[in-house]
């Protein structure tokens, strides 16, 4: 180590010090991030470094002082301008840029008039680390003769980037578990790896999605098409289009599972209105459906429903996929004279929705700046789910008729924290402090929902409308299998267990049909959208749909979970197992057998679909093949 001096790489060290700190001080002055504690701001601190000491330390690669000088400079102005365009495209937007927006130039439409609004002199601040680097280099004496950096020098210097980069990523999957492998958000993504570090990802992300692509062409769909069309259920002519014209509302129940429905916790019912529900004459409770989500959870979820197709095996399709040609219900709805949209208290950002719904031909995303949201009406993640609906009420009735509406709530959402105020019941009594608050957001969400359902009829919206609810995924993951064994009064949970665990609550409340009763056919999320539309009375013979009319004689009972586990009306298949659905107890793979098979089928069907971008193929009108050409 005798030829490695200070000296002699002081640039380097003064352009990741400039730069760093430049970035540490953008990201408290020029984005809104919120803050929760002392560890993210720490984290928010570190982000920039690793990346920083990898891009300037490419610089000890070259030979010369003179290219090492250049190479840092070209960077520092690189790295300026990507800084400087996210708090210009931030002050508009409120985001951080991604890939596919830089493509879609009507984003931009809006912009270019503005320009000059949003930039001024000051900006010339964000570039300060270029003019210290540039004096740096003017008077810090030349070393003179060109040396090239040793080997081993090099070596240790990029151990050390490696060693803040991984420090930087283990802090942050301590903050946020699996920030990475399901990638939720720009800000929390921006928040906790950096917004260079963040960028890299986003070009990966994005470059894997388009080379997939790129690859794909439409005779791929020929087969899967054979496939949609032979595992078609014919309509039930009494339920199609019964309710045509009736304005959709569609409610996605955060975290609900169904083992609290018709349940009580120590004496105390969870869910005394959704119960009543189930009695109700007006309300098809199926009792029998399972959520089909993967990593997207929520965005799954919502997928599903969309498309009748399954979100991906990695990541969420909400992020990764979100340029990709469609079929949505949304965009049915829309063309058969409905008004389209999605009211949801979080950042626009969240699970890619602002993008994803452009895509999904949502016509209006009622984001968090719709709402009132103070500290007196929020908790946890976010805005409460009373008042939310409250607040989407009016929102509501101001919207042409008919109308698509879907609701997202919120407030039963790991960790399942509540003011006490809105406690309406204890907590419940187990070694898992998540499932014993569980019982306690259930039941706030529960009265939101009576709640909501008054305001509509004090619109005047409740006799004209379907409102369909479903929980969205589960809740209380197999890491509180103890806890729930407990509940349940089990000995212990099994794979076979697990399984059904995911099954979600369904309704589908049609006030005036009279005709309400429990279903328990199987079924799950992909099933829900051939199902609404038919009530609706909109024909889907030609979608590349997977799920089926539930109301329809011929579907089938057997559910798909997007890990290729599966449930039937007499298997449950999970762990490379198959298991009897009436007791429990592992029976030969043969039953299984020609499931395992189908649901592979489907699966790779889906992925095929998506990662092909294969609709772009596709008339939806005629159910013809466009051909390769075109788009
Ligand atoms: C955030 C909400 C939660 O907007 O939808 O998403 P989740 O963590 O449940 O997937
Ligand atoms: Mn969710």
């Amino acid at each position: 180590m005798k030829s490695w001096k200070w000296p002699k790489h002081s640039i380097l060290i003064i352009a990741i010090l400039a730069t760093w700190i430049k970035t540490a001080i953008v990201y408290r002055t020029s984005f809104e991030f919120d803050l929760e504690n002392g560890m993210q701001k720490f984290i928010l601190f570190i982000n920039p470094l690793s990346f920083l000491l990898f891009a300037y330390g490419l610089s000890l690669f070259f030979k010369t002082e003179k290219a090492r000088n250049r190479w840092i400079i070209g960077t520092s102005i690189l790295l300026s301008i990507v800084l400087f365009g996210n708090v210009a495209f931030y002050r508009f937007f409120n985001d951080f840029i991604t890939l596919p927006v830089l493509f879609q130039t009507s984003n931009f439409g809006e912009l270019g008039t503005s320009v000059a609004e949003i930039l001024n002199l000051k900006d010339l601040l964000y570039f300060i680390d270029v003019f210290i680097i540039l004096i740096a280099v003017k008077y810090i004496p030349k070393l003179g003769s060109s040396y090239s950096v040793r080997k081993n020098v090099r070596r240790a210097y990029f151990v050390l980037a490696l060693a803040v980069l991984f420090l930087n990523l283990g802090l942050a999957e301590t903050e946020r578990p699996q920030l990475l492998t399901r990638s939720f958000d720009r800000e929390l993504l921006v928040k906790n790896i950096g917004t260079y570090n963040y960028h890299l990802y986003d070009i990966y992300i994005q470059s894997k999605s388009s080379a997939q692509r790129a690859l794909a062409d439409g005779s791929e769909l020929v087969e899967v098409d054979n496939y949609v069309q032979a595992n078609q259920a014919a309509v039930n002519e009494d339920m199609f289009g019964k309710y045509k014209g009736r304005n959709l509302i569609v409610i996605q129940l955060e975290s609900l599972q169904n083992f609290v429905l018709q349940n009580d916790m120590n004496g105390y019912e969870v869910t005394p209105f959704l119960n009543s529900l189930i009695h109700d004459k007006d309300t098809y409770y199926f009792s029998n459906f399972y959520h089909q989500t993967g990593l997207g959870k929520t965005s799954d979820a919502e997928f599903i429903l969309e498309n009748s197709l399954f979100g991906l095996d990695r990541g969420a399709v909400f992020f990764t996929h979100s340029g990709n040609t469609f079929n949505s219900m949304s965009e049915k709805l829309g063309k058969n004279g409905y008004y389209t949209s999605v009211m949801h208290a979080n950042n626009k950002s969240f699970w890619n929705r602002d993008m994803m719904y452009q895509s999904l031909k949502m016509q209006k995303f009622y984001d968090i700046t719709y709402y009132d949201v103070n500290d007196e009406n929020s908790v946890n993640w976010g805005l409460k789910d009373i008042p939310f609906f409250e607040q989407s009420a009016d929102l509501l009735a101001e919207q042409p008729q008919p109308f698509y509406t879907r609701m997202i709530t919120l407030t039963n959402h790991f960790p399942f924290t509540l003011d006490e105020e809105d406690k309406m019941i204890p907590e419940y009594n187990s070694n898992s402090g998540t499932l014993n608050r569980y019982f306690q957001t259930v039941r706030y969400m529960d009265e939101a929902l009576k709640v909501f359902f008054e305001e509509l009829k004090e619109k005047g919206l409740y006799d004209n409308s379907i409102i369909v609810m479903y929980g969205d995924h589960y809740g209380i993951s197999e890491n509180h299998n103890k806890a729930m064994a407990q509940y349940l009064g089990k000995d212990e949970i099994t794979p076979y267990d697990t399984a059904l665990l995911q099954s979600v609550p369904l309704f589908i409340h049609i006030p005036g049909s009279g005709d309400g009763h429990v279903i328990d056919k199987v079924g799950g999320q992909m099933d829900l959208r051939p199902t609404i539309l038919h009530l609706l009375g909109i024909d889907t013979s030609n979608d590349m749909q997977l799920g089926a009319d539930l109301f329809s004689d011929e579907h089938e009972d057997f559910v798909i979970f997007r890990d290729g586990r599966f449930v039937t009306d007499k298997y449950v298949y999970a762990e490379e197992t198959c298991y009897d659905r009436a007791t429990g107890e592992e029976v030969d793979i043969q039953g299984c057998k020609p499931y395992i098979e189908r649901a592979q089928k489907e699966l790779e069907y889906s992925d095929k679909i998506i990662n092909g971008d294969l609709l772009r193929f596709y008339d939806e009108e005629t159910g013809n093949l466009l051909s390769d050409a075109v788009k």
